[in-house]
């Protein structure tokens, strides 16, 4: 019905509205520790794990006020057994010694700084590790190890890619890619996604959507922006890929899947900008600019709504709405499409309002999806 929320707990925050509040930082410190748990449980991709403390973690975090005591988390949904001995713990000691425990291994420290690198998952991080390296210079001196085009890259700007992104610098890529995309498709329509535009103050890259108002517009598009941004001087790295959408195919069950619009992965020149704190391999720290992380996704126009929903995240935000359309409404949701399996039929939209609307569900801001 009209009102119903995708995390709606407001049953148990009324039953705890009585209670006193307490140091918020034991929340804060159990977050963490379920963070740390389900980034080693995602290096030994072990996904169901990973979910699992991504979900409990979520679920504090929509809490309006502290955590206590472990009684007063047992009507909590998404809690499970491993979950609440860990929350038992912080709760009791004020520290996880699993999490601890962790903190100082060393698969746990390697596999953490070598996914820091773009380009690195946990497949590679594992290779470079069983091959007995634990440090940059040592993988970077190894004969044997071929990098690829965008490790390279990613060992390259490293200083710059790992420091975050502020919200004055996705202002201006904002206006850049908005000038790039203009310049050559006048009537290119240019939208902020990710988390900049769920109003968070810090991000690892910026997104956009850009399509054009007709039809098959948006097939030319990107190559275009990208030649623009090369014109310009600020393309220091393209990861282009070109549309495979299936106006016919049902949205997909699997979240984690990439869409199949039209999509590049950037690192741009930003001028006048510089980072705070990065460590710098391969480049000096005396320079009026920084690398910067960007991803553009082009879907056609009628699909826009959907592709912005979708990539809106937050990434936890769009698995619990994907989940609730399946099992609440029978309806299948993706980045491409809404399909009701009672109907047999696909529903169009051509806002996120009308997304909302047909899943029967209160219309929420980005910012308010957070999750
Ligand atoms: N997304 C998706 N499918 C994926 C990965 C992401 O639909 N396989 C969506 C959800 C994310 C959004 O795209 O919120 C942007 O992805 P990011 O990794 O850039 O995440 P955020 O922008 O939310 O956070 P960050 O600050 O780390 O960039
Ligand atoms: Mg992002």
């Amino acid at each position: 019905p009209p009102g119903v929320h995708v995390l709606d707990i407001s049953w148990f925050t009324d039953s705890m509205r009585e209670g006193k509040p307490v140091a918020v930082e034991t929340r804060h410190l159990i977050q963490d520790a379920f963070e740390v748990l389900a980034e080693n449980y995602e290096f030994n991709e072990m996904d169901g794990s990973c979910l699992a403390f991504r979900r409990a973690a979520s679920v504090l975090k929509s809490l309006p006020m502290a955590v206590r005591s472990l009684r007063e988390t047992q009507d909590l949904p998404c809690l499970g057994e491993h979950t609440k001995a860990v929350m038992e713990e912080v709760l009791r000691c004020g520290r996880s010694f699993e999490v601890e425990k962790l903190l100082s291994d060393e698969r746990y420290q390697t596999f953490k700084l070598f996914t820091s690198v773009f380009g690195v998952g946990p497949k590679t991080a594992d290779k470079w590790y069983r091959g007995g390296l634990r440090s940059f210079s040592e993988v970077l001196a190894d004969r044997s190890i071929h990098l690829n085009q965008m490790q390279q890259i990613g060992f390259l700007h490293y200083g710059d890619i790992s420091g975050v992104v502020s919200k004055a610098e996705a202002r201006s890529l904002r206006n850049i890619i908005d000038e790039a995309a203009r310049a050559t498709t006048p009537a290119a329509k240019v939208a902020l996604t990710g988390g900049f535009c769920r109003e968070k103050e810090f991000g690892h890259d910026v997104d956009f959507i850009v399509t054009t108002p007709e039809l098959g517009g948006e097939e030319t598009l990107l190559p275009k922006i990208i030649d623009e941004l090369k014109k310009q001087g600020m393309l220091l790295y393209c990861d282009y890929h070109p549309s495979t959408f299936d106006i016919n195919k049902l949205p997909s069950p699997k979240f984690e899947a990439m869409d199949h619009y039209a999509k590049c992965f950037l690192i741009l020149r930003l001028e006048g900008s510089r980072v705070e704190g990065g460590l710098h391999i391969a480049e000096g720290d005396n320079r009026g600019w920084r690398a910067v992380r960007v991803d553009l996704v082009s879907p056609p126009v009628d699909r826009y709504a959907f592709a912005l929903l979708g990539w809106s995240g937050s990434r936890q935000f769009e698995r619990d709405l994907r989940r609730f359309a399946r099992a609440k409404r029978g309806m299948l949701l993706d980045n491409h499409a809404l399909y009701d399996k009672n109907k047999n039929e696909f529903l169009a939209a051509s806002t996120e309002k009308d997304i909302f609307a047909h899943l029967g569900l209160e219309y929420i801001e980005p910012w308010q999806r957070n999750a």
